[in-house]
């Protein structure tokens, strides 16, 4: 009988395959354009730069390791990505970086669409090749399963003619940034189609997609031609000064219910297609935290960064009572996940982790 390794359509059927990132030779890469207009500009990250310290990346693998434990104790299959060499720098007749970043978070390079897993072009320099560390995976899941499409998007040239320079100034000042993602005026340009797959959420036949810092309109239009028979939507948080990846802003948990971040404002227009289906949009609890941790790069809205495990179960990081206190409102069960001291590795749960299996279709949920 053929085996079928690759199937996931949406963010919360039953999960039973899954990739969980590594920590391993996680780097704080050089400057460059895209990247610093995400570093917030009162952040300990500006200026510095090289390996993550190691005793940070132990713990971050700690606690990677145990969340795969505790998934695979729930029966999920869950595998790991193979490191390669992020202190290499890298040159292609376009760009070059002194070093890369990571095998965290996977979520940010592969998209899972039914059979298919997409590497997206990413739009930092340093995380071109980020693709690698998963490679092996990919070869292991085409020999398995005979229907797995295994896809990669155009690599992008990432030359300077793909940032606006307005955004390296050290400091724009979060008035200024707000009135830009109220513009919709981001650092990167339509130069080339660019798009991370974590600006991607998956309901079905419905694709809706940030844009934002990490992806532009012309990556949304590829991804519209490469997945002909989805409706992808294109959609915008015009109170984040720092718009990039869709996961800790927006987070559907089951058919009919999202988790919407409260500073972050999705459109009214925007809503529409939700609300007119009759989906309830709800404000997700309020982080317990006012920073983030030590050389992270994302916000404390990692909080509602969940890993939805079925329709009525979900992971919420240990620390983050609020949104568990919210979720089990929700009627949803909670699985306590310990994972704070890797946030600075790229993200939380959902962040850390990349569909391989989902029970069920391709379901229509939108009119
Ligand atoms: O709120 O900083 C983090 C998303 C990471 N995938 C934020 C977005």
């Amino acid at each position: 009988m053929q085996k079928t390794v690759v199937n996931s359509w949406n963010e919360w059927d039953p999960l039973k395959h899954v990739i969980v990132g590594r920590a391993d030779d996680c780097h704080i890469p050089p400057e460059e354009p895209a990247l610093d207009a995400k570093v917030p500009e009162d952040s300990d990250m500006r200026g510095q730069w090289g390996r993550r310290p190691q005793e940070t990346i132990d713990r971050a693998n700690e606690l990677l390791d145990k969340f795969a434990a505790q998934l695979e104790a729930r029966g999920v299959r869950v595998d790991r990505p193979n490191s390669i060499d992020h202190s290499r720098p890298v040159t292609t007749p376009d760009f070059h970086t002194d070093s890369q970043f990571g095998c965290m978070p996977p979520r940010d390079v592969l998209l899972t669409v039914g059979s298919e897993i997409l590497e997206a072009t990413m739009s930092y320099r340093c995380r071109w090749f980020e693709y690698l560390n998963y490679r092996p995976l990919m070869k292991q899941y085409w020999e398995e399963d005979p229907n797995f499409r295994h896809e990669a998007a155009p690599k992008p040239r990432l030359t300077d003619a793909d940032y606006h320079p307005d955004y390296l100034s050290e400091k724009i000042g979060v008035e200024k940034r707000l009135q830009w993602a109220e513009e919709k005026f981001f650092v990167t340009t339509e130069e080339e189609p660019l798009f991370d797959a974590a600006d991607v959420l998956r309901f079905g036949k419905d694709l809706v997609v940030q844009h934002g810092f990490t992806t532009n309109l012309k990556g949304i239009e590829w991804l519209r031609r490469h997945f002909p028979d989805h409706r992808v939507h294109t959609v915008n948080f015009p109170g984040d000064p720092y718009p990039i990846h869709i996961d800790a802003t927006f987070t559907p948990l089951h058919p009919g219910l999202i988790l919407n971040n409260p500073q972050r404002r999705l459109p009214k227009d925007q809503r529409a297609l939700f609300e007119r289906n009759g989906w309830e949009i709800v404000d997700a609890a309020q982080p317990a935290h006012n920073t983030p941790p030590p050389l992270c790069y994302s916000s404390v809205w990692l909080s509602m960064n969940v890993l939805v495990l079925d329709p009525k179960t979900v992971c919420v990081e240990k620390s983050e009572v609020y949104q568990a206190e919210q979720m089990d409102k929700l009627g949803m069960e909670v699985v306590e996940v310990d994972l704070r001291d890797a946030y600075a590795f790229g993200g939380g749960l959902h962040c850390c982790t990349a569909d391989v299996y989902r029970e069920g279709d391709c379901e229509d949920y939108f009119q």
